[in-house]
């Protein structure tokens, strides 16, 4: 019990000196089993963080700015979108239910815009239709919203004109309930999924594109994703949030989840269901909730095959599996082990066609160490000597090798003991949910804390390990 009070307490205090997150609601019960005494924990939200505010009276005030972001979502892949502070996703809001909220949005980009408050039981005049429920907020315009929130759960801020959704002006607005959900849950994470076409040499989305090329969790692409950090024997939420334009089967490997709540709110206990994949539709939310009790790096992922790739490709089978663009024709590159694979993003006018983005950019190439010149002979790929008289060989789009690795390139705390060369099999929505035993939680929360990272998404968790 004391080291529940003394988390709360740290909570608070870290709350207040980051100026940001909830006030953490704490619900007495007499009894003292590890999961009956639930209170809420700040959600965490890895490589976006949480949006900080400023209290009038009574009131929550946050401010929000719609701004032009340049964002690395992967090393050597940065992109000119469209987010809120700085941030694309906007940073995650956190309030409790019952409060009342004043945001202060100003518009900063060069055309009209408006934010939606999805799911909100609002009034109109704060529901964010632009030339329908609000004149459009001009660009150095400001608009002022305000709500008394009596809902809870897993909810979203974001422009209600499309293409600028599809820029990335998104983000999550959390309300905490009252009464705070069982069982008690130790970790708390908010996922975005999120997708980008972008053409080979640009860094602007194409938000007309109905084909995406990027796909993210939390604004990053994989190896950059972050992984989730568990304790073993943790309980743990996730809310998976879609704003984009298609549905993802998220997959979760090693545990069995349920499904505890939709962008409705929390499901009574007797309709959850079990999975370990679930579908989060556009404009959903799914939470789900597991006891982490199973030790490892378990990948957390959208199974759409194309989904967890980058920058995806067609048509370039040879292409990646030879070292020569002169023996494109006869595919015989492979077998001679020279440098200078038409994997740049010259070689192709198509959305994709060039692999670059992730193993052939100077910036990673350098980082890599791998991708010098001869990387492409046989021994390194594992390739077969008689692959090419084999059916269905090369694939279009091979992505996964050690020789696509960038451990390095994407060191973070969070990644601390994972397999040498696993960057290489991780692209697209793909991230981890580390299951880690005390001694290496212990370790790699450590490292977290000792980092110091401003408005680190996990600061919640530091209190408590
Ligand atoms: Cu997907």
């Amino acid at each position: 019990m004391s080291n529940r009070r003394s988390f709360l307490q740290g909570a608070l205090g870290l709350g207040a000196a980051f100026a940001a997150g909830p006030r953490l609601l704490a619900q007495s019960k007499t009894s003292t089993p590890r999961h009956s005494n639930a209170l809420n924990v700040s959600t965490i939200t890895t490589d976006v963080g949480d949006m900080p505010y400023t209290m009038d009276g009574a009131v929550k005030v946050f401010h929000i700015t719609a701004e032009v972001v340049r964002q690395q979502i992967l090393p050597g892949k940065t992109l000119d979108l469209w987010g809120f502070n700085g941030s694309a996703p906007g940073p995650t809001i956190q309030v409790n239910q019952g409060d009342r909220v004043r945001v202060i949005f100003d518009n900063h980009l060069p055309e009209p815009t408006s934010i939606h408050w999805h799911g909100f039981e609002d009034t109109i005049q704060n529901d964010g239709q632009p030339g329908i429920s609000q004149p459009p907020v001009m660009p150095g315009g400001r608009f002022i919203y305000e709500f008394n929130l009596h809902q809870a759960g897993t909810y979203f801020y974001h422009s209600h004109m499309a293409m600028q959704e599809m820029a990335g002006m998104l983000g999550a607005f959390i309300m905490h309930p009252k009464d705070a959900y069982t069982p008690h849950c130790d970790k708390d994470f908010i996922i975005h999924l999120q997708e980008y076409a972008v053409l080979p040499s640009n860094t602007v989305p194409n938000t007309m594109s109905m084909e995406y090329n990027w796909l993210l969790l939390n604004g990053k692409a994989g190896p950059a994703t972050t992984p989730l950090i568990a304790r073993l024997g943790d309980r743990v939420r996730i809310r998976f949030i879609n704003l984009g334009m298609d549905h993802h089967p998220m997959h979760m490997h090693g545990h069995t989840f349920h499904v505890t709540g939709t962008e409705g709110g929390r499901i009574p206990e007797a309709g959850w269901w079990p999975g370990n994949t679930v579908l989060v539709g556009v404009a959903q939310a799914r939470t789900v909730e597991f006891v982490a009790n199973n030790p490892g790096d378990w990948m957390l992922h959208c199974h759409l095959p194309h989904h967890m790739m980058n920058q995806m490709s067609s048509n370039v089978g040879k292409m990646t599996r030879t070292s020569n663009p002169g023996d494109m024709q006869t595919g015989m590159g492979m077998l001679q082990g020279t440098p200078g694979a038409p994997m740049g993003e010259d070689y192709g006018p198509a959305p994709g066609r060039g692999l670059g983005g992730v193993g052939n950019d100077p910036d990673t190439a350098t980082t890599n160490g791998q991708m010098s010149a001869g990387m492409m002979n046989m021994p390194e790929m594992g390739i077969a000597p008689n692959a090419n008289t084999v059916p269905n060989f090369p694939q279009d789009a091979f992505m996964e090798s050690p020789m696509m690795a960038m451990d390095q390139a994407v060191e973070r705390p969070e990644n601390y003991g994972l397999a040498r060369g696993w960057s290489g099999y991780m692209q697209g929505m793909m991230t981890f949910i580390r299951v880690l035993p005390p001694d290496k939680y212990d370790e790699v929360v450590g490292r977290m804390r000792e980092a110091r990272r401003a408005n680190d998404p996990y600061h919640p968790i530091y209190k408590n390990a």
